[in-house]
Formats: structure tokens, C-alpha cells, sequence
């Protein structure tokens, strides 16, 4: 029995199912999790000493790879003036300040400890600004987990086969309306069936929790112009997306700007951080200024904004960090799709610039209901193989491969060899 088995053995007599998040179960792939000991740069190492090359990054955070040094350095410097006073500090105002003078769609910006915590806050902005309670969401949109959103997600609800979660009241559902992702007339008619009803819709404008699912031309605009013809706000959820598909994430690469915006993972630098922000007259309904109250013990707290403000910075440095982000996703992902076709694997690539997933369904994949026919008994096999292989994946098939600007060609070249390892023998 390995480390990580034994490992398991003793998580599962104490933690809910032996994980402190569901995704990290293992469990649709049938194996025993891996225990993590280290992480460095583009690689993990798991108890037994076993090293991967790392496509998981945290779910996200690690753009800039594990361990950055400057990252370290500026935690290590926080940690030794104190970890937490509950009062505020000169880096918060810095944070701010930093995000609101390079994000043009972000006025005011509140900090939190989540992505869950900053969506379940900009949707109740969006509810006390406009006065209205009913919500729109996409099917296989993930949002975290607060109530009101746990309505067809994706990401662990996906994994399980589950469309929503045990303990969440009716009451807190009724106002979420789904609609179909890529699909403006399913979100026209929830508009025309709800006059005046909808406080806001919320997307993750390249959905990243149904596997990797990217926006038709024109459906960002258009979910923008009914938003602004309706008297909804539009809500970006760039949990994923933010400072990772563009600095300015997808409201900047795709020149669409949202009401409100919501930030975690990188915006932490590995570190539990969320955000939320947008337009000013909105912003300003939160509390101590509105009457929208939203609180937080550990929210900007003095560790935390060292490490995700100095990874903002290394993000900002360099004028071509995406475009070589983008190049090594082209070289891992456009190099897996050659495989595909190669072995002519009945299987979909999708991929947006350090974010990809191979969906095993040969048929295209632009909503939830597409990716739910991916076969994911041969997802696991996948899986299995390229772990054995020193590969560390998401272990679902509803989950994203995350590059970080540490990932080298080797790294690529190795992971790439593999996959047609796989193939070859999968045929
Ligand atoms: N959004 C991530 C998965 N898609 C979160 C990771 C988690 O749920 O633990």
C-alpha cells in the first residue's frame, strides 16, 4: 500500500469521504486520491515521492507556476509583521488601487476569501441595486457553492451526476433560472416570461466547469445588450477566467464589459482570495456605504493580498506573458488535437489559451447537455494512464487542464508523447 493510500485510509474515518473539496475525490476515476507533499514550478510530488507534471495548478491559482519565489518572498515578509489584525491595511488600499487602474470595467472593488463567497455577494449587490430577485445562470455553469446557484452546475455536482445538492431549500432556488449556454433565445424567452423581473444573469464567459466550453461569437454581446434593454446587471463570474485568458480575463478578450465582475484563484496566488467589483453607482450599495451588507474576519487579509498583488504584478510585468501562455497552450492543446485526428479518437478539443479539455464525445460541445455525452468510463481510462505516467490531470472529465508560464516545452513534448501513447493503445 502506498503513502497516499494509507493516507486516504485514515482522511476517510475523519473527513467527509477523505477530502476537503469533492473534486479531489478521485472518485469518478476510481482510484485512491494522490497525497500532495510538494510543488515546484510546473511540477507536483505526492507522498510516496512520486513526481507529475502538473495540469491541475490548484484548480487554477498557479499561473506563475508553484513556488514562485517572488510570490514566497512577499508571504514570508507579511507573515513575520503578523498574519491577521481584522483592521485595514496599506495593501488592500494598494490591491485596489492596482486592479482598479488596470481593469476598465472595475470602479470599486470589495475583497473576500472565494470565488463562492464573491459570487454569492455580487449576486445579492446585483439583487439590492436593481430591487429585483430573480436570477439567470447557465446549465453547467459552476459558480461555487452557495444555494442559490447549486441549480444544474457543473464542475463536482457534474462529476456526480448530480443536478443540484441535498439541504438547499426550495425557497432558495425558485428565483435561479437556467438557460442554455450559447444559446440567446433560451435567455430572451426566460427575459420575455419574467418582465421586469431578472436582478441579473451570470455567466462564466468561457465556461469552465462542464469541461472547457467556449462563447460563440456574438454571445457575449448579445447576453450584454439584453441585460442593458432589460434592466439586468450582467455578471462575469471570472473565477477562472480572470488574469488568465487575458489580464483584463474574458470581459477583456472579448471586448464585452460586464456590471459586475467575480475573481478568485489567481487573484491569490495560491492564497484562499475572491473578489468582487464593477461600476461604481453599483459598488457603492455595499455595505458599510449601502445597505447591501456583506462581511468577512479574514477578508483582505494582510498575507493574502502579499501574495495575490505580487502575482498581479508578475502578470503586468511582462507585455508578452500571455501571448507565451498562449503559445504553449496552441503546443499542448493544438498538439493533442493533431493526435486526435491522427488516431482518428472519437473525442473533442476544446481550448482558449492556457485553458483546454479533451471532451470524449467526437461531437462538437457548446452547452451542458453536449458535454454530458462525453463517455466518462473512457475519460477514466484516460486518466488512469496518464497519471501512471507521471501526468497529474483533473480527475474528471468536467474540469479544465490549466497551464502556468513554468510549463516547458519538455513538460509539453512528455505530455504529448504520452497522449499518443494512449491512443496508439486505445485502438
Ligand atoms: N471550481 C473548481 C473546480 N472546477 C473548484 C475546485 C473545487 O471545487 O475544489
Amino acid at each position: 500500500m502506498g503513502r497516499s493510500e494509507e493516507l486516504m485510509n485514515r482522511a476517510v474515518q475523519c473527513i467527509p469521504g477523505g477530502v476537503n473539496s469533492p473534486v479531489r475525490a478521485y472518485q469518478s476515476v476510481d482510484m485512491t486520491p494522490r497525497f500532495i507533499s510538494r510543488a515546484d514550478a510546473s511540477h507536483i510530488t505526492d507522498a510516496d515521492g512520486v513526481e507529475y507534471i502538473d495540469y491541475i495548478l490548484s484548480w487554477g491559482p498557479m499561473i506563475n507556476g508553484h513556488n514562485n519565489r517572488r510570490v514566497l518572498d512577499k508571504v514570508t515578509e507579511a507573515c513575520q509583521r503578523g498574519m491577521s489584525y481584522g483592521a485595514p491595511t496599506e495593501i488592500e488600499v494598494e490591491m485596489a488601487e492596482f486592479m482598479t487602474s488596470r481593469l476598465p470595467h472595475v470602479d470599486m472593488v470589495r475583497m473576500v476569501n472565494s470565488g463562492t463567497e464573491a459570487v454569492m455577494s455580487a449576486i445579492r449587490t446585483a439583487r439590492g441595486f436593481t430591487g429585483r430577485e430573480k436570477i439567470i445562470k447557465f446549465s453547467g455553469c459552476y459558480h461555487g457553492h452557495s444555494d442559490c446557484l447549486l441549480v444544474d452546475a457543473g464542475s463536482g455536482l457534474m462529476t456526480a451526476g448530480v443536478p443540484g445538492s441535498a439541504g438547499v431549500p426550495a425557497g432558495c432556488t425558485k428565483d435561479t433560472l437556467t438557460a442554455v449556454y450559447n444559446d440567446l433565445s433560451s435567455v430572451e424567452a426566460l427575459f420575455e416570461a419574467n418582465k421586469g423581473e431578472i436582478a441579473c444573469l451570470i455567466v462564466e464567459p468561457v465556461a469552465a466547469n462542464m469541461g472547457v466550453v467556449l462563447p460563440e461569437e456574438g454571445f457575449l454581446q448579445g447576453l450584454r445588450d439584453i441585460c442593458t434593454r432589460e434592466g439586468a446587471l450582467l455578471i462575469f463570474d471570472e473565477v477562472i477566467t480572470g488574469f488568465r485568458v487575458a489580464f483584463g480575463g474574458a470581459a477583456e478578450l472579448f471586448g464585452v464589459t460586464p456590471d459586475l465582475v467575480t475573481y478568485g484563484k489567481i487573484i491569490g496566488g495560491g492564497m484562499p482570495v475572491g473578489a468582487y467589483g464593477g461600476k461604481r453607482e453599483i459598488m457603492e450599495m455595499v455595505a458599510p456605504l449601502g445597505p447591501v451588507y456583506q462581511a468577512g474576519t479574514l477578508s483582505g487579509n494582510p498575507v493574502a493580498m502579499a501574495a495575490g498583488l505580487e502575482q498581479l504584478k508578475i502578470l503586468t510585468e511582462d507585455a508578452d506573458i500571455y501571448n507565451t501562455l498562449a503559445k504553449k497552450g496552441e503546443k499542448l492543446f493544438g498538439g493533442i488535437n493533431a493526435l486526435l485526428k491522427q488516431y482518428n479518437a472519437p473525442c473533442t478539443m476544446n481550448h482558449i489559451g492556457s485553458l483546454g479539455c479533451i471532451f470524449f464525445t467526437p461531437d462538437t460541445v457548446k452547452n451542458y447537455e453536449d458535454a454530458k455525452k462525453a463517455d466518462t468510463a473512457v475519460f477514466a481510462q484516460y486518466f488512469r494512464h496518464m497519471l501512471g505516467k507521471g501526468i497529474h490531470l483533473a480527475p474528471s472529465q468536467f474540469e479544465a487542464m490549466f497551464l502556468s508560464v513554468t510549463h516547458t516545452e519538455e513538460d509539453i513534448d512528455k505530455t504529448l508523447e504520452l497522449v499518443e501513447d494512449y491512443l496508439k493503445n486505445a485502438k
